[in-house]
């Protein structure tokens, strides 16, 4: 009885009880705690929910994205497809192209072979044409030689003399001369006599030669000899024979470039001389008619 009564007595000389103060201590940190705990459970939450939310967004959109990618790769595909089968197209066109082309070639070369072939034989017609042209005109030109002396010498036998000459021609004994006058070369004076119905001279005697030398050209004279077909076989246009020559002596030479053609020096000697050379005087003869 007395221990109980002196702490009481201290008790109530503190002025407080210590059992409601502690309690209520309690309960406030009760309270405190779980409305603390409330509050970050509340944030847990909304942390949570927001992630879900943004994760759900992410998700459609990676699912958005994986779907167009899928897209083009899908179109590419068919693009790829497309230009290989367009390159396999271009491969096979290129390879016809190419056969064609080997088969243009080959056909090219037959053609320049048969146009080669065309071209040479037309060469050959063309050449045989001419040489028979040629041989036809020395054969004519021989029969009209024979029958101007088979008539001349009807004519002499007869005791007529034949002298008529055609204009601008000279008479001399049996044959009349034409003295042509401007540049030619041999081929050309040969052509405008025969133009002129005559032939390039040939000369037979001293008189005819002393004839020619005073009536010929100065400068020189083309006549009707040549050794075209082998050097040194001297021939008449006339096919007469060379039974009479009046070289300048060292000639005929062959000189430089080839000398075939036969021309009268203004000295009336015989030269021979490039047969493309040109001289102003060419002499033309023909028979004389009756
Ligand atoms: C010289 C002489 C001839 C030749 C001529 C060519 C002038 O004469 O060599 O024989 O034909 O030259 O011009
Ligand atoms: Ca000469």
């Amino acid at each position: 009885m007395e221990e109980s009564s002196y702490s009481d007595v201290l008790q109530l000389r503190r002025g407080r009880r210590p059992c409601c103060r502690r309690g209520t201590q309690v309960v406030l940190l009760g309270l405190v705690t779980a409305t603390l705990w409330a509050g970050l459970l509340t944030l847990l939450l909304l942390w949570h929910r927001d992630t879900v939310q943004g994760l759900r967004q992410l998700e459609d959109i990676a699912a958005r994205n994986v779907s167009r990618v899928s897209k083009d790769v899908e179109r590419h595909k068919g693009d790829q497809m497309a230009q290989q089968s367009q390159v396999a197209q271009a491969l096979q066109s290129m390879e016809e192209i190419q056969a064609e082309q080997k088969r243009m070639e080959i056909q090219d070369s037959e053609l320049s072979r048969n146009l080669d072939g065309l071209l040479e034989d037309l060469s050959n017609f063309k050449s045989q044409g001419l040489n028979e042209r040629r041989t036809a005109l020395d054969s004519l030109e021989r029969l009209q030689e024979e029958v101007a002396k088979l008539w001349i010498e009807l004519r002499v036998s007869n005791g007529s003399v034949c002298n008529t000459c055609p204009e601008q021609w000279v008479s001399f004994q049996r044959k009349c001369y034409y003295f042509g006058e401007g540049a030619k070369r041999w081929f050309q004076a040969r052509q405008a006599c025969r133009r002129l119905r005559g032939r390039l001279v040939s000369i037979h005697s001293q008189e005819e030669q002393d004839f020619l030398a005073k009536h010929s050209n100065k400068k020189g004279s083309w006549i009707g000899l040549r050794d075209l077909d082998r050097e040194g076989e001297f021939v008449w246009m006339d096919q007469s024979p060379l039974d009479y020559s009046n070289w300048r002596p060292g000639e005929p030479n062959n000189g430089a470039q080839g000398e075939d053609c036969v021309m009268l020096l203004g000295s009336g000697q015989w030269n021979d001389a490039f047969c493309g050379s040109y001289l102003d005087g060419w002499v033309c003869d023909q028979l004389a008619t009756c």
